[in-house]
């Protein structure tokens, strides 16, 4: 039985080095305690989170009814596999149709095999139902999209540093300039095309927003074709934006959704993918599947997640929250130019730094941050994204502010 003895903050990383692959390059702080917005360092110290996971953990670190929900269903039963029913899985299922409003959903686990899932329907449904002929399907992504590390994730990206060395890829998948209708309807006019699938706004390219109305308009170009919309949530869902998920903002329901991440309140891997009839019914028995897809503690985890994040009205409060976060920032961008603008939606922001993508300035923001008890991350190169956990109060995101505004004054003299 391996001893976890208490290991110091290099030993961790030295440990890290030498036995794990170097696939990360980790801001250098050894974390090993997580309780609501925040969480502390192995030498006691403690910061605000304001990378959340990646927007896994929106209902916060360790919450105590999710945790609940884990601890006890793991002592009753974890796994049936599909080989056999359980006395979960149906009533979770019923739970998350009726509350994001869909016929079926198909239950898997990583945000990538959710949108692996997504495809496999979309090509399934092309064939089955649209008619294209068998392996002509088209399905069209927006540049600068990122859906997860598979192959057919990398073959769909068009950022060099996902797809380089990973050749030959998937075939049947074009690009398009994202917030781009233009781009969409020309791109449509290919019967052979059966789905596009786009994230509302755009994660790691660096939080982009689409222009209003963008969302509903690429939706209706897809209806008039008769080409599936499928949404991308795993990174904007489960109330990050302001909405239980981001295409409210827009009111329409996209044909397939696909959510992930804080579908567990970063308790356990869980996605799902959301679907009616028509699409959902194409895969038939062992045509698509997952050895821990819809197993009871994801599904009880999940239930527990998704409650919370209604009970504790996190929409709203990331609606609101976002907005004072947005507003002080972008008063405070006009008095020191080394921020370019601040942009997102709800609690999914970021502060675009004013140097070249190459420049180390951002990840030395993140570095002093860090110094001042705050946690974040650059996505690509001068972006800082800013995402807390949506169970932050107001007080609690003022600080965050405050600390944002101080490092970044200090910043400002010294460089
Ligand atoms: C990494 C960021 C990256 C996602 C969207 C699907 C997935 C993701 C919109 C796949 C995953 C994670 C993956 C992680 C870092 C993080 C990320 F945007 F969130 F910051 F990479 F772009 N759709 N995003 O954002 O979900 O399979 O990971 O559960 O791979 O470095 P997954």
């Amino acid at each position: 039985m391996a001893v976890l003895e208490q290991v110091t903050a290099q030993q961790a990383i030295d440990l890290e080095n030498k036995y794990g692959a170097h696939n990360y390059h980790p801001l250098p702080v050894v974390l090993n305690r997580g309780e609501g917005v925040y969480v502390w360092d192995v030498e006691g110290k403690k910061y605000y989170d304001f990378l959340s996971a990646y927007s896994a953990v929106n209902q916060g670190h360790c919450h105590p009814k999710i945790v609940q929900a884990l601890v006890e269903q793991a002592q009753s039963l974890t796994l049936t596999s599909r080989a056999f029913y359980n006395d979960v899985l149906g009533t979770y299922e019923k739970f998350i149709t009726e509350l994001f409003g869909y016929d079926k959903v198909l239950p898997m686990n990583t945000g990538v095999e959710g949108g692996e899932t997504a495809l496999k329907l979309c090509r399934k449904w092309a064939y089955k139902v649209k008619g294209i002929t068998e392996n002509k399907a088209k399905i069209l992504f927006a540049e600068n999209n990122f859906w997860g590390r598979t192959l057919a994730a990398v073959s769909s990206s068009t950022d060099p540093s996902a797809y380089s060395d990973y050749g030959p890829y998937l075939p049947g998948f074009e690009i398009v300039k994202y917030n781009d209708l233009t781009a969409l309807e020309a791109a449509l006019e290919d019967p052979n095309v059966a789905g596009f699938m786009v994230e509302p706004i755009q994660g790691e390219a660096g939080v982009m927003v689409p222009n209003e109305g963008y969302l509903k308009k690429a939706f209706e170009l897809c209806q008039s074709k008769n080409v599936l919309f499928i949404a991308d949530e795993v990174q904007t869902g489960i109330s990050r934006t302001g909405r239980l998920f981001c295409c409210q903002h827009e009111g329409f329901r996209p044909d397939i959704l696909i959510l992930g991440k804080a579908l567990s309140g970063g308790v356990f891997p869980v996605s799902a993918v959301l679907a009616d009839n028509e699409i959902m019914m194409t895969i038939k028995p062992g045509e698509h599947g997952s050895t821990f897809g819809g197993n009871p503690l994801a599904c009880k985890v999940a239930m527990a997640a998704l409650e919370v994040a209604i009970e504790e009205n996190l929409a709203e409060n990331a609606d609101r929250l976002g907005k004072i976060f947005k507003t002080e920032l972008s008063e405070y961008a006009k008095t020191n130019d080394l921020i370019e603008l601040v942009r997102g939606k709800g609690l999914l922001n970021a502060i675009v730094i004013n140097d070249t993508e190459d420049s180390s300035t951002a990840w030395d923001i993140c570095m002093k941050l860090k110094e001042n008890g705050l946690l974040a991350k650059p996505t690509h190169g001068n972006i800082i994204r800013f995402a807390p956990p949506l169970v932050m109060n107001e007080e609690q995101l003022r600080n965050g502010v405050a600390i944002i505004i101080k490092t970044m004054n200090s910043f400002k003299e010294n460089n």
